[in-house]
């Protein structure tokens, strides 16, 4: 392994300042509930070491994103226990939010994304959650924790607009809690592709996005805890995303689940490009001389958008 990588992707120090920095980027190296292979821990130093490694220039986009600015802050550490590395997580995404950055998590497994989707239902009014995975995560417990892998999006079942892209293994008592008309399965998605119009009108302006890597065929992304075949491929993925960006409020994105194998780092680099591809989708579309907003103003815009919560009821961090 090499030193701490001390900026995203090797920046250069300009871009990397958390004052001019439009994108926030927190590493949560959380591997305490994973019930297969474990190493999801080891997820953030590998992605951000091929991100180093990867060009900045993005031919489709036509940008170099990273000169939005951005700031990697001090991985989340916090492993007492789920419920308290959720909560940890929680505290940190809002901190970021509030000072109006663009906030993006990686992981760590899917366990954190509890907290992270926490965070922005605080903060957005109406959100969707847009969670791409192979599993349905939608148990309400598992192992006598709600704050579990196999968990990670029950909560947002119950307090969010979720949609569900590329399932294909659940458990039959996940079922019950399943909105069937917001699901996508993989075996369906597969013979037709109007799936992704049809997730799309589904969305609420707001959305925030959690990406399990696992959603991804294990052909092209074998590096994960629990790979399931008949996945995903890159570009129908990315023309998914794009579209996503393009006609909603896309608010934050976490990417979960990578389980880095020393011998194969093509799962790395797919993972570091991912990210930097969707960075690319959301700002490709922002004038760059405007001030980044993230349609959050101030209480009476919040009202008049009836985009970002207030917060009155809130302390400082
Ligand atoms: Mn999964």
């Amino acid at each position: 392994m090499k030193t701490k990588t001390k900026t995203y992707a090797g920046i250069p120090e300009e871009y990397a300042k958390l004052e001019k920095a439009k994108i926030v980027l927190i590493p949560v190296p959380y591997d305490g509930t994973s019930t297969w292979q474990k190493g999801a821990d080891k997820g953030p130093e590998a992605f951000l070491e091929a991100s180093e490694n990867m060009e900045l220039y993005d031919i489709e986009t036509d940008t170099e994103v990273y000169k939005e600015g951005i700031y990697l802050t001090d991985a989340v550490t916090e492993h007492d226990s789920p419920e308290n590395m959720v909560e940890a997580v929680r505290q940190v995404v809002k901190s970021y939010i509030k000072k109006n950055k663009f906030v993006t998590i990686f992981g760590g497994e899917h366990s954190i994304s509890i907290g992270t989707i926490r965070a922005f239902n605080e903060a957005f009014n109406n959100l969707t959650v847009l969670h791409i995975d192979a599993h349905a995560d939608l148990r309400q417990s598992y192992e006598g924790s709600s704050c579990n892998h196999a968990c990670a999006v029950y909560e947002a079942s119950q307090e969010t607009n979720l949609i569900q892209v590329g399932i294909r293994s659940m458990d039959i008592k996940e079922k019950s809690v399943m909105d069937l008309d917001k699901t996508y399965f993989a075996h369906d998605m597969v013979i037709d592709d109007s799936w992704m119009e049809s997730a799309i009108d589904q969305m609420t302006e707001n959305v925030f996005i959690t990406f399990d890597l696992d959603a991804f065929d294990p052909s092209i992304l074998p590096s994960t805890g629990t790979p399931e075949p008949g996945g995903l491929f890159w570009y129908e993925t990315l023309g998914f995303l794009k579209q996503v960006f393009e006609e909603k409020n896309v608010v934050g994105f976490d990417i979960v689940e990578l389980c880095p194998n020393e011998n194969e780092k093509s799962s790395d680099f797919l993972a570091a490009k991912l990210y930097y591809k969707m960075l690319g989708y959301k700002f490709q579309v922002t004038e760059s001389d405007d001030d980044y907003e993230l349609t959050y103003k101030n209480k009476e815009a919040s009202k008049l958008n009836n985009t970002m919560k207030n917060y009155d009821d809130e302390y400082e961090y």
